[in-house]
């Protein structure tokens, strides 16, 4: 039995991957790449994994889409986009790596690839490559990587991240006909050093930016003005894990008029622990985004995921006074939805708990000091994987009721706070008994559960029904 591999969450059948790539509706299947080395669970050339679904859950494994061609210089495939170019043919646009001379002469480069068998297998045009860094003329342009294109108002605009000055930025390029692009002036820049996959997109009147900083992965909403200039208005947090559970996420718009996130899961959390073997990284649940009513973003996990859940146990008014309430549920792969108010101080939620207590992982909010928080202290009794807490801001807009959907799938514990905040962390008990579920409040604290239902979830294996 692997005790971490996650059943719900979106994996090759082995070996190593990381960021999810080129997300696209096409044909009625959502189609998913991804950053992949087919040859081993450690990071190595990239290459492009392919899988689609009809259902946004269940997946059917792909032949890989993208190697490296090293006969031209290719060493690897970095991430990029899928779009359906104006003939009807779906291209690829990438981050091409080259091996040594290559590189040293032209550095990064964008390339493209094209689909004439309705994306089984891609061709990279002789044109290639697309882009190369001298398309900002003057302007220095370091760790160029990640293009993402879409359409607007006819033009086909794309977006790139990089570094300019030792600040992270991303830059913005047009194009008539997906092959001839001009650089037209950076988009948005920040303070981190890079700005690793980029994605730009209309949602309701607004556009939103979200990028990945080498760290915690942002958004930024605003106006794309007449001028291809954006103002943003608000900005914030997509997850606050970073590197420990969440990051470089990717985007499609479906056909039910959706935006879907996918984020890759890394498994850095892992240090050098052995336990898990043979697969590395999963990508997050589906997150359904869109804005609220003044502006800010949603994030809710795709309502699709019901399908995967089996009895659950349920519990009604419930006045938590005290610590380690026993919900009786024990597993590794369940969802929590939950509905409670804080009357008074935190409240935590305890999973993949030994029945000792000497592994557990904690999740909780506390209003008063504004944090939520995945303790990982005791989440393994071996002393290799990481064990920092992973902690963000919450805005509980005052209010003291809380609506949670908590995720947990073996190493992974993605949580969703009033469909507005995220946080997301990898754990590794070692313990085959650390599966209990516990719920409590500090001794003097108080909390309403109104209600809160448990589902053991199942594993979403093969799609083979098309
Ligand atoms: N991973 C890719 C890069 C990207 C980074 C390489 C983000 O294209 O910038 O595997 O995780």
């Amino acid at each position: 039995m692997d005790l971490y591999r996650p059943i719900y969450h979106f994996m090759p059948e082995r070996n190593w991957m990381n960021d999810p790539n080129g997300p696209l509706f096409y044909k009625g299947d959502y189609h998913l790449f991804y950053q992949h080395n087919p040859y081993s669970d450690q990071w190595d050339t990239m290459h492009w994994g392919h899988a689609r679904s009809r259902d946004l859950i269940h997946w059917e494994h792909l032949p890989v889409a993208l190697a490296p061609s090293n006969d031209r210089g290719e060493h690897h495939c970095f991430s990029g986009c899928a779009v359906i170019g104006d003939d009807g043919l779906p291209v690829i646009f990438y981050t091409s790596i080259g091996i040594g001379e290559r590189n040293a002469a032209t550095g990064a480069e964008q390339w493209m690839a094209v689909s004439h068998d309705d994306m089984l297998t891609w061709e990279k045009p002789a044109a290639n490559p697309v882009m190369t860094a001298d398309i900002h003329g003057g302007m220095v342009v370091t760790e160029w990587r990640d293009p993402y294109v879409w359409k607007e108002n006819g033009v086909w605009l794309m977006v790139v991240g990089g570094s300019h000055e030792g600040r992270g930025c991303a830059l913005l390029y047009r194009s008539d006909n997906l092959r001839d692009w001009t650089f037209l002036h950076i988009l948005h820049e920040g303070a981190e050093q890079i700005w690793e996959c980029p994605n730009f997109f209309p949602l309701g009147d607004k556009h939103v930016l979200i990028y990945s900083p080498n760290g915690p992965v942002q958004y930024s909403i605003g106006s794309f003005n007449e001028d291809m200039t954006f103002t943003p208005e608000q900005s914030g947090i997509i997850d606050f894990s970073g590197w420990e559970g969440y990051y470089a996420p990717n985007g499609l718009l479906d056909d039910k008029g959706r935006r879907v996130l996918w984020g890759w899961l890394p498994e850095a959390s892992r240090g050098e622990f052995k336990g898990a073997a043979g697969w590395s990284g999963a990508q997050s649940l589906p997150r359904i985004l869109s804005l609220d009513g003044e502006g800010g973003l949603r994030m809710e996990p795709a309502p699709e995921l019901a399908v995967l859940r089996g009895t659950p146990v349920s519990l009604r008014d419930l006045r938590l006074s005290g610590p380690d309430w026993d919900t009786g549920v024990r597993g590794r792969a369940f969802e929590i939805a939950a509905e409670f108010e804080l009357l008074s101080g935190p409240i935590g939620i305890s999973v993949l708990r030994s029945p000792d207590g000497q592994e557990e992982t904690v999740f909780s909010i506390d209003p008063v000091d504004g944090v939520f928080t995945i303790s990982r202290t005791r989440s393994s009794l071996s002393s290799e994987p990481h064990k920092t807490d992973v902690t963000g801001r919450i805005d509980l807009e005052g209010s003291s009721r809380v609506s949670l959907r908590l995720f947990v799938d073996h190493s992974v514990v993605e949580v969703f706070v009033n469909g507005r905040q995220c946080i997301t962390a990898r754990v590794y008990p070692v313990l085959e008994s650390s599966e209990g579920v516990y719920i409590g409040v500090p001794r003097g604290a108080e909390a309403l559960i109104h209600s809160m239902d448990i589902w053991p979830m199942r594993p979403i294996g093969q799609q083979t029904e098309r």
